[in-house]
């Protein structure tokens, strides 16, 4: 199957998202806990997910780019195109900075999510360069694997968008989109190309791959939180199910995960035990990026054995989440119900 094919019948799948992510090799290996069992441990400041853990999702299989002949071209509606090599890139001004991906198409609770440090270098200095026309609405932006996706041109000119080329501390691999991609803070993955190869200023808007397939065009990260971990199981799917023996929950039983907005700084995480009739506050980190994933947790200590539905719900200083669970192709902001039993 070639990949004008393989992009045809992704196309027609309704789930292409579940298709893609098949393709892409989104490993459900056994992970290590990413929380301490211990209270008296403080909550790290970053968590990265290491890159044997962090997702993949690519509608088509990795192209191997030849760093030697890659070239990034900034063309359309600009005063003078400017073609990019991998050497540019290093030249430029060098930064770091830890942001959390994740895919529009995670559901309530899955593992297409990670956090990372990335290196890159801002891409408004070459967007002056080439000179922004007034009549340039958009950007479109490709990847060497055909795949395309659109942003207003406003979104691009920030200065934390950049032109990405390691993770962890490690060039890209080529399920990342080595040697170079874009990442657009505030955006699903959707909106972050791999193997980033044009950004063309256009005068008519456009719309992308995922888009044409009824996903969000504007595909913002609503506040949302995430249950990662119950006790000493990994949580990843909404049919999770956790089941404690009495020395196991008696001493009390850790709740933990991850929160994320698209903008704004997570102010609070509040953890239900019995269904959202009452809340309580969760201890939370606070990193310096709303980027990056805000860490909590909650020390549980049920009294009753039985069945318990347990809830993490995130405010932000521009929203609290809703109490639902729709995973709707604007993302899913609703909660996670974790069904819990606790043994005699
Ligand atoms: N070129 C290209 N870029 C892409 C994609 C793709 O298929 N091709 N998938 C997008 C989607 S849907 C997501 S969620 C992120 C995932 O990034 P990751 O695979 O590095 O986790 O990449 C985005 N960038
Ligand atoms: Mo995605």
């Amino acid at each position: 199957m070639n990949r004008r094919e393989l992009l045809k019948l992704l196309g027609q799948t309704s789930g292409g998202l579940i298709a893609a992510s098949v393709l892409g090799g989104c490993q459900a290996k056994s992970m290590d806990l990413l929380f301490s069992l211990d209270p008296a441990e403080a909550l790290p400041d970053h968590l990265i997910t290491p890159l044997d853990e962090f997702y993949v999702q690519s509608y088509a299989l990795p192209s191997q780019v030849n760093v030697e002949k890659w070239r990034l071209k900034i063309g359309g509606e600009v005063n003078t195109p400017v073609t990019l090599n991998f050497q540019d890139i290093l030249n430029a001004p060098q930064e770091e900075f830890y942001l959390t991906m994740e895919c529009i198409g995670n559901p309530a609770g899955g593992n297409l999510i990670g956090n990372a440090k990335w290196t890159g270098t801002p891409l408004l200095p070459f967007l002056k360069q080439a000179g922004v026309k007034k009549s340039a609405i958009e950007f479109a932006m490709k990847g060497a694997d055909w795949y395309e996706t659109t942003l207003p041109v406003a979104e691009l000119m920030r200065p934390e968008v950049r032109l990405v080329h390691q993770m962890n501390g490690t060039p890209l691999t080529a399920a990342h989109g080595y040697p170079v991609r874009i990442i657009i803070p505030g955006h699903f993955g959707q909106k972050q190309p791999k193997w980033i190869v044009g950004i063309d200023a256009i005068a008519k808007t456009k719309t992308g791959f995922w888009e044409n397939q009824g996903w969000s065009n504007t595909a913002e990260i609503p506040t949302h939180s995430l249950m990662r971990q119950v006790h000493d199981s990994r949580v990843w799917n909404k049919q999770h199910q956790v089941k404690l023996t009495r020395d196991n929950w008696e001493k009390g039983v850790l709740l933990a995960g991850v929160a994320l907005d698209r903008s704004t700084a997570i102010t609070s995480i509040q953890i239900s035990t019995d269904d959202g009739v009452t809340w309580q506050a969760a201890e939370q980190n606070r990193p310096e990026s709303p980027h990056e994933w805000t860490l909590w947790r909650y020390l549980w200590k049920p009294t009753q054995a039985g069945k318990y539905s347990l809830l993490a719900r995130a405010s932000s200083e521009r929203q609290q989440q809703a109490i639902e669970d729709k995973n709707s192709k604007d993302g899913s902001s609703g909660i996670l119900k974790i069904q819990t039993t606790l043994d005699a």
